[in-house]
């Protein structure tokens, strides 16, 4: 019996077959034009970081994944596990980014209008910090003083039910830390995230971002991790 899976075609009767092209991993499209986060991201950066760097995610993961399912099918079992650190980290790096992008929003497109009070994120940021900007202070502050390469989150706790900032280096995800953990908002502080247009002042990139997030996403996530 023939299968279509997007254009690539496989006998179901072959597992060899089938190992050997597992399901690609595609680069969406934006949520918005590359240039609609001027003056906070320029197109510029945009076409480095999400046309270069992000698309190099997505290519090494799907190339380590043909690599990974040709092993399998092999039996080569070593081989398989040597591959796991390099799919862990361009995966990482492919979702991250793709979660990040969808945390954007263009200030014409409500981008930095911040959650209404009474609204439950609002409560739950006004219980923890004090108030948003104390939050933001507080994420800043800590994100900016990463060493190296990572990411700064704000994560929602599925088992205390309190929101919570954390780190993660490279391309880990909060899951790494906390199987309660889920995910809200992130900041990408990788020097290719703000280089171009930043240079060397990280903290002022981080200021700046806040005049993007997009928070209707961030409440939505909220509402959406509350059930699960
Ligand atoms: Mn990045």
């Amino acid at each position: 019996m023939i299968h279509k899976i997007g254009k690539r075609t496989f006998n179901s009767q072959s597992s060899m077959t089938q190992a050997m092209n597992p399901p690609r991993v595609e680069l969406k499209p934006l949520p918005y034009e590359i240039g609609d986060l001027e003056p906070v991201i320029s197109g510029h950066q945009m076409e480095f970081h999400y046309g270069k760097h992000h698309r190099t995610y997505v290519n090494n993961l799907n190339n380590l994944q043909e690599q990974a399912a040709q092993a399998l099918a092999k039996g080569d079992i070593n081989k398989y596990v040597m591959l796991a650190n390099g799919i862990k980290f361009n995966g990482g790096g492919h979702l991250n980014h793709e979660f990040f992008w969808e945390t954007l929003a263009p200030i014409k497109s409500g981008g930095g209008a911040l959650p209404d009070q009474g609204q439950d994120l609002r409560t739950l940021i006004d219980n923890e910090w004090g108030s948003i900007e104390k939050f933001q202070e507080y994420f800043n502050t800590h994100t900016a003083s990463l060493q190296g390469s990572g990411w700064g989150w704000l994560v929602y706790n599925k088992g205390s039910k309190l929101l919570e900032y954390r780190q993660t280096r490279n391309q880990d995800m909060p899951s790494d830390l906390n199987n309660d953990y889920a995910p809200l908002l992130t900041i990408d502080i990788w020097e290719h995230a703000y280089y171009l247009d930043y240079k060397n002042l990280r903290p002022t990139f981080l200021k700046e971002m806040w005049k993007v997030i997009d928070w209707q996403k961030v409440s939505e996530r909220l509402e959406q991790a509350k059930k699960e």
